[in-house]
């Protein structure tokens, strides 16, 4: 892949946030410049085996989970993470079917639970970390809350590096693409902890009959605006480094999954940032951890080549999304009264007179739950839980020895 390299590295305390790179090529023939990286495609093969993919969906149509699924690299692992019906239609039972096939077919490594199985939440409960269960313990609704027990499944897999890619996505080739992009960055990366967070170049929408080429959703460019006004004012120099707020696609090192903690639903990817410039920037209360502080936490953020075509979900998802989005800047301990005080006003019409944005219930990191054991209570128990493991590496190596 030959990638740009960012031109500026902002730095905030232990965080480091580059400015935004392009994808230029995602095939290359070894040609380096000082203002582009060659990422050679057996490195990149090299990340992905090390890397899970993290899939949470709910109520998507099956064609498009299927290309989804079709579309991650063979080397990498999937971990298919559903909230979908099973009342009326059992939903998870087409989803589960779906990932069968695939197996049968391909030999991936391949696991699915369902965020509503009694057994997750059991592990869950067993393991101490009840902040996502509801009374009866069975895990909340919520895409962060999925993405959580996505997370451990993948830790228990052994991967270093853990990626999420949405289910609604209209074009199989881009979900590709966004994966190799993840493993591009962290062959960029210098830190065990470190995040690629993905900006599409494109959102395509219908106007008019035809399609236009929108750069910018409404909730990412607000979000983006006050997570940049928030380290302008704390910095005091403007800053726009910040593009990827609401980044659904991202991918993380375990490594820094272990120390993160985690906002509800989807207020989750924006969270990200007000977590790691909350914890670990530099008007931090105290150094939480001294060899993150050392290393330093690297924050890449690239643009895509595809434009990104997904369901529309709608004005109230929207809306609920730029509200989370932005409850979460303005519960920040670095928001001062004039950055709530634009908070506000942006959100006006969301809110009733006087009302303020309430705060997103907020996960304390997994790092101390024992992946191995968690999954160990899934396994045999779960009505719901599959894992495929991989069969052709094996017969690879067999072929050379
Ligand atoms: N496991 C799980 N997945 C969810 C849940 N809610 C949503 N998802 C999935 O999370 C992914 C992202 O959700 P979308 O509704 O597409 O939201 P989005 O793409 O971030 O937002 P838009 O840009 O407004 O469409 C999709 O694959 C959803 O099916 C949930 O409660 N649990
Ligand atoms: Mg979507």
């Amino acid at each position: 892949m030959l990638i740009e390299i960012p031109r500026r590295t902002e730095i905030f305390g232990s965080v480091e946030i580059n400015e935004l790179q392009r994808v230029l090529k995602l095939d290359s023939g070894g040609f380096t410049n000082p203002r582009v990286k060659d990422i050679p495609f057996e490195e990149l093969k090299k990340v992905l085996r090390r890397l899970a993919i993290v899939i949470p969906v709910k109520d998507e149509s099956t064609q498009l989970l299927d290309g989804v699924l079709r579309s991650i690299p063979f080397d990498c692992s999937i971990i298919v993470v559903s909230n979908s019906e099973r009342d009326k239609h059992d939903l998870y039972k087409m989803e589960k079917d779906i990932i069968t096939k695939l197996h049968d077919l391909t030999q991936q490594e391949i696991l699915g639970i369902h965020q509503k199985d009694p057994d997750l939440g059991f592990a869950f409960y067993e393991a101490g970390y009840d902040y996502l269960l509801d009374k009866d313990n069975l895990v909340r609704d919520g895409k962060s809350e999925g993405m959580i027990a996505g997370m451990l499944l993948a830790k228990s897999l052994g991967k270093d590096f853990i990626g999420f890619a949405d289910a609604d996505n209209y074009v199989p080739g881009s979900v590709r693409e966004y994966v190799l992009d993840y493993a591009a960055g962290f062959c960029m990366s210098n830190s065990p902890y470190s995040m690629v967070r993905l900006h599409w170049r494109y959102k395509p929408k219908v106007v008019e009959d035809r399609l236009y080429f929108k750069r910018w959703g409404r909730v990412s460019e607000s979000t983006n605006k006050y997570l940049n006004l928030l380290l302008s004012t704390n910095t005091r120099f403007e800053t726009g480094v910040v593009l990827t707020g609401n980044a659904g696609e991202h991918a993380l090192t375990a490594k820094l999954a272990d120390i993160m903690s985690f906002s509800t639903d989807f207020s989750i990817e924006p969270y990200h940032f007000v977590y790691l410039f909350d914890v670990f920037g530099q008007k931090a209360k105290e150094i939480l951890d001294l060899d993150v502080a050392s290393s330093g936490i690297e924050i890449f953020q690239i643009e895509t080549l595809n434009p990104h075509i997904h369901e529309e979900k709608g004005e109230k998802h929207i809306k609920n999304m730029l509200l989370s989005s932005l409850s979460t800047i303005y519960h920040s301990d670095l928001c001062n009264d004039y950055v709530k005080s634009k908070v506000l006003d942006e959100l006006k019409e969301l809110l009733e007179t006087g009302e303020m944005p309430g705060e997103n219930i907020v996960m304390p990191p997994i790092g101390r739950i024992d992946a191995n054991k968690f999954t160990k209570l899934l396994e045999g128990q779960s009505e719901t839980f599959v894992k495929f493991e991989q069969g052709a590496i094996e017969r690879e190596v067999e072929n050379e020895e």
